[in-house]
């Protein structure tokens, strides 16, 4: 990320998530001055707008298009939104695979977490083996068969590592697949069964709330980033907000108590700048309807910030 352009990608798309509101989030994360923030530490901001959902025809809510052959087959399921989030989710990616090639830093601002099928395929066509760091409450490993609620956001990890509904797997085609070894949850605190079997089986690295408490953020930090640094060609960061406590972030949709707190959040921030191996980052799950005084978008706007090399000093 040192010395690179940062390409600002807005994704101002809600319907991956139970809740209204997410789909505002990019709005007011650029209100608040973001673009201004990272010039003032001598970065090049090259704000890239946003990515729109194409007009979805319309299928019956039995129907979804598939992507390589651009028709609509059946796909009776329990999915919501299941079309609208192909269709944004093909857009984005080749989006974010634009902003690899021009050799700038892709900046996403989410958005519930579902857009993270489309962005991490963009980024997968130009990393042979990519590490992920998820910060999140949650594991957001469902699949149609496990998910309590039917909303992709908690299915969106799942489907980046190959699991799931054929038609959101196949928005990664033709990308380098991902190492299940080469993924850390951080923040874990609310799993569903399905997600626990899923991270021992497959081997994702899962640091949840407990871990934090035990070993400090510090620790868990210098163990991610020797997981995802090994081995990799690049590492993408995809901070869910709800990773952090609903004292100090009330402004997403899905949250749980026990989360970790503004210190922990900047300090995870600060040594992926110093480790220098972040190579595209999103923030997401920003709610400005649930917000209170603002509080949540400045809070991600200040971990933008430590993650593009903001010190205190
Ligand atoms: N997120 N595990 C729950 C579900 O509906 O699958 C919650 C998912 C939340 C997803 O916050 O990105
Ligand atoms: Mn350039
Ligand atoms: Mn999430
Ligand atoms: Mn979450």
């Amino acid at each position: 990320m040192r010395n690179k352009a940062v390409s600002l990608l807005s994704v101002p798309f809600g319907l991956g998530g139970a809740r209204q509101g997410a789909e505002l989030g990019p709005k007011v994360l650029i209100e608040a001055g973001i673009v201004r923030h990272l010039t003032n530490l001598n970065i090049q901001v090259i704000n890239e707008g946003e990515v729109i959902l194409p007009p979805v025809a319309a299928a019956s809510e039995l129907t979804a298009i598939d992507t390589s052959t651009k028709q609509f087959v059946s796909a009776s399921t329990n999915l919501k939104y299941l079309n609208e989030i192909i269709m944004l989710n093909t857009v984005a990616a080749d989006r974010v695979s634009n902003i690899v090639e021009q050799g700038h830093f892709p900046l996403i601002l989410g958005g519930d977490h579902s857009i993270s099928i489309g962005t991490i395929a963009g980024i997968r066509r130009h990393y042979r083996n990519l590490g992920v760091i998820w910060f999140d409450a949650h594991g957001d490993l469902n699949t149609e068969a496990t998910s309590p609620t039917g909303n992709i956001h908690g299915m969106s990890l799942a489907v980046n590592l190959g699991q799931g509904h054929p038609l959101l797997t196949q928005i990664h085609q033709s990308a380098y697949p991902i190492d299940p070894s080469k993924v850390v949850i951080i923040g874990a605190r609310s799993l569903d069964q399905g997600e626990r079997e899923y991270i021992r089986s497959f081997g994702v690295t899962c640091f949840t709330m407990h871990d934090i408490d035990r070993k400090g953020m510090l620790r868990v930090m210098e163990e991610a980033l020797a997981i995802v640094g090994s081995g990799t060609d690049g590492v993408h960061l995809s901070f869910d907000i709800d990773s952090l406590d609903p004292y100090e972030a009330p402004g997403t949709g899905t949250p749980v108590q026990g989360g970790v707190n503004y210190r922990e959040a900047h300090l995870a921030l600060e040594l992926m700048h110093e480790s220098g191996l972040i190579t595209s980052a999103e923030f997401v799950e920003v709610n400005p309807t649930l917000d209170q005084n603002k509080r949540t978008v400045l809070l991600a706007n200040g971990l933008i910030c430590s993650l593009l090399g903001q010190t205190i000093l």
